[in-house]
């Protein structure tokens, strides 16, 4: 199946949980007002996006069972698959509040659609709760229903943590880049990231494939760790080198003054001259300064930087993927899990 198919099949399962959801609130006799926002916020957030991070739930689910899903299997998976992209949902409608951002998947962010404003907060809480809602619906009656709504928990948590050492390292007021280092970098990412992108797709579907030993999430940890940093540092470079068409949203960790790979590894090459240049425009809102900063960006050959550290990242994380024999591990892992998810996100344009 081409990836433009499986999308479509993965989509094809949203309307009726979005319809499940909306009923429980008709069930609870809330005004039609109120319902028919919830729709709007659900549809509005929760499909427009790559759908990586759901999809790799099935394609996960697949890949371990070793044969097709049955038309039951593939639904529950999926709901999996919509329960990770409803947690994107919650966190892209607060961080682009926190972001000041403009636009995201092409269209406006919610807070800055006519009359959403603030209740954009409220509304990304309903997105989280809308995956408790789902994940007790339809996983109640199995055995791992608590390692889900345990997984689910610790790793919103550990985004939260990622999201805050992201916004304190980068305050709207005073710009010190001597507060950045790789070493910090690493930290955001791995906690604002790489748990709920890469980690949580790959352990909802071990537990629904029925893997309990603790080594194979030890090991499937160990990979997508640094998969899911890799993923950020893409993030990042986007963010400054990504056209809007390509990547639906407009960069603005330079006008953030955000700890970003890139700002990074300027602080590495730069001349004293261009250091000064940096101090004195990183995270000034406005255009010239973001201007200049670009400038010195360019000078210091960035986009070859990442070039380099995208090739020599494929090849670390190949490497520890190539650690699962090939014949799959005695706790129940395949090669093949990881390696369909690392096609998905490299040399990503989006
Ligand atoms: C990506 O940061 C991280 C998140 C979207 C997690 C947000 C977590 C919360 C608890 C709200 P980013 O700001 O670089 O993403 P983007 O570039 O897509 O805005
Ligand atoms: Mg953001
Ligand atoms: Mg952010
Ligand atoms: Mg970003």
């Amino acid at each position: 199946m081409s990836s433009a198919e499986k999308r479509d099949q993965f989509l094809a399962v949203w309307p009726a949980l979005a319809d499940e959801l909306v009923q429980y609130m008709e069930g609870e006799k809330m005004p039609k007002e109120a319902v028919d926002w919830f729709r709007r916020s659900l549809d509005y957030n929760t499909p427009g996006g790559k759908l990586n991070r759901g999809i790799s739930v099935v394609d996960t689910v697949q890949i371990l069972k070793g044969s097709e899903l049955s038309a039951d299997e593939y639904k529950r998976a999926a709901i999996l698959g919509w329960c990770i992209e409803l947690l994107q949902a919650y966190f892209l409608v607060a961080d682009d509040m926190m972001d000041q951002s403009i636009t995201r998947r092409g269209q406006p962010c919610w807070y800055r659609v006519e009359n959403v404003g603030n209740i954009a907060i409220n509304d990304a809480f309903m997105l989280e709760a809308a995956i408790y809602y789902l994940l007790k619906k339809h996983f109640r009656q199995e055995k791992y229903y608590v390692d889900l709504l345990e997984i689910f928990h610790e790793v919103t948590f550990q985004t939260e943590l990622g999201q805050l050492i992201d916004l304190i390292t980068a305050p709207e007021d005073v710009v010190d880049l001597s507060k950045f280092s790789l070493e910090k970098h690493h930290l955001i990412v791995v906690y604002k990231t790489a748990y709920y992108s890469f980690y949580l797709p790959v352990a909802l579907a071990l537990h629904m494939a029925g893997v309990s030993s603790p080594s194979a999430y030890q090991k499937a940890l160990d990979i997508l760790i640094p998969m899911g940093e890799y993923f950020q540092v893409q993030d990042d470079y986007l963010d400054c080198y990504g056209t809007p068409e390509q990547i639906g949203k407009i960069g603005t960790d330079i006008l953030d003054n955000k700890c970003s790979w890139l700002i990074n590894k300027a602080l590495q090459k730069a001349s004293p001259e261009q250091r000064k240049v940096l101090d004195d425009n990183y995270g000034v809102k406005s255009s010239e300064s973001e201007a200049r900063v670009k400038a010195v960006f360019k000078e210091l050959e960035l986009a070859r930087e990442f070039e380099q550290y995208e090739a020599d990242s494929y090849r670390r994380i190949n490497a520890l993927i190539e650690e699962i024999p090939a014949e799959g591990s005695q706790d129940g892992l395949k090669r093949e899990v990881f390696q369909s998810f690392l096609a998905k996100v490299y040399k990503r344009q989006k």
